[in-house]
């Protein structure tokens, strides 16, 4: 059985890392391991896929062994700095994600990664939250699964504020409708990685049965729409619009519109 596990959120957050730890803990002769970045620096510019084989008997004992785990690594949305880095990456993602549903391939699940430190959450991020949500689909994010980073370095009593926070901006929706979203805390080590990967096969296994279509996937297949229609690319012109100012940015629509009919290799 295969399970495909997006891994998305900011440079810097921690997806490196996370992958990094679950390799080393699951099979230390990988040859392939993700470059972790040095504080916020992109280290990871492309969509890159790692494949986790949990051995037969499980990882502590869930109902997940022999199950194999394709971990997809995906740079934040707004890593790279140019508009163009980001519309390439919202057109990879969403090829990735309409591919998969035309070839009736599950995906067994998003994972959203944020760091609770330091800081509260921006206009900035509520922006990318917001392309994210419309990448899912409102009603679809009970099945995301939120992973917080960095609680080594946050005092506690900020942590547990930041999480409610995060909880409130990012699931608040969740919780007057199905409110079975997940949110887990992950520290830089081997064990909680595992942890955190063995809730995550857990996961999949539950929703096995119950596929999701996610929303850019019906706009695309389904519904056939243009890329730079979908309520995930207006988000995202929305949320870059709102980062720079109106001159150094030109209208970003027209920008958005322009490089999608003619994408360069970023
Ligand atoms: N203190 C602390 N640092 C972390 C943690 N996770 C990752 N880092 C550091 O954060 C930086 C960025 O990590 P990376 O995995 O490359 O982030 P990515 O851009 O999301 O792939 C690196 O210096 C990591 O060592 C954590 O839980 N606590
Ligand atoms: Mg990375």
């Amino acid at each position: 059985m295969i399970s495909t596990l997006r891994i998305l959120g900011p440079t810097g957050v921690g997806k490196s890392t996370f992958i990094r730890n679950v390799l080393s803990g699951v099979d230390a002769t990988h040859s392939q391991m993700p470059d972790i970045g040095e504080g916020s620096t992109a280290c990871t510019q492309k969509i890159t896929h790692y494949v986790v084989d949990l051995p037969s008997r499980g990882v502590a004992g869930t109902r997940a062994g022999g199950r194999r785990l394709i971990l997809v690594d995906t740079p934040g949305l707004d890593s790279h700095g140019t508009p163009e880095h980001s519309f390439e990456l919202l057109r990879s993602i969403t090829v990735w994600l309409a591919s998969l549903h035309h070839d009736k391939l599950k995906l067994g699940a998003i994972i959203y990664m944020y760091p609770i430190y330091p800081g509260r959450i921006t206009r900035n991020e509520l922006a990318i939250f917001r392309v994210f949500k419309k990448i899912c689909g409102t009603q679809n994010l009970a099945r995301v699964i939120t992973i917080t980073t960095k609680w080594d370095i946050c005092p506690p009593k900020m942590g547990d504020d930041r999480e409610a926070e995060l909880w409130h901006a990012f699931l608040g929706q969740l919780a007057n409708k199905r409110g079975r979203g997940v949110v887990m805390r992950l520290e830089d080590t081997r064990e909680s990685a595992l942890n955190v990967l063995n809730e995550i096969a857990r996961h999949c296994v539950e929703f096995e049965s119950e596929p999701v279509v996610y929303a850019i996937q019906r706009e695309i297949v389904e519904e056939g729409s243009l890329l730079s229609n979908t309520a995930a690319a207006k988000a995202l012109v929305a949320a870059l619009a709102q980062k720079s100012s109106a001159s150094s940015f030109g209208d970003p629509l027209a920008r958005m519109v322009a490089y999608f009919r003619h994408p360069v290799s970023p």
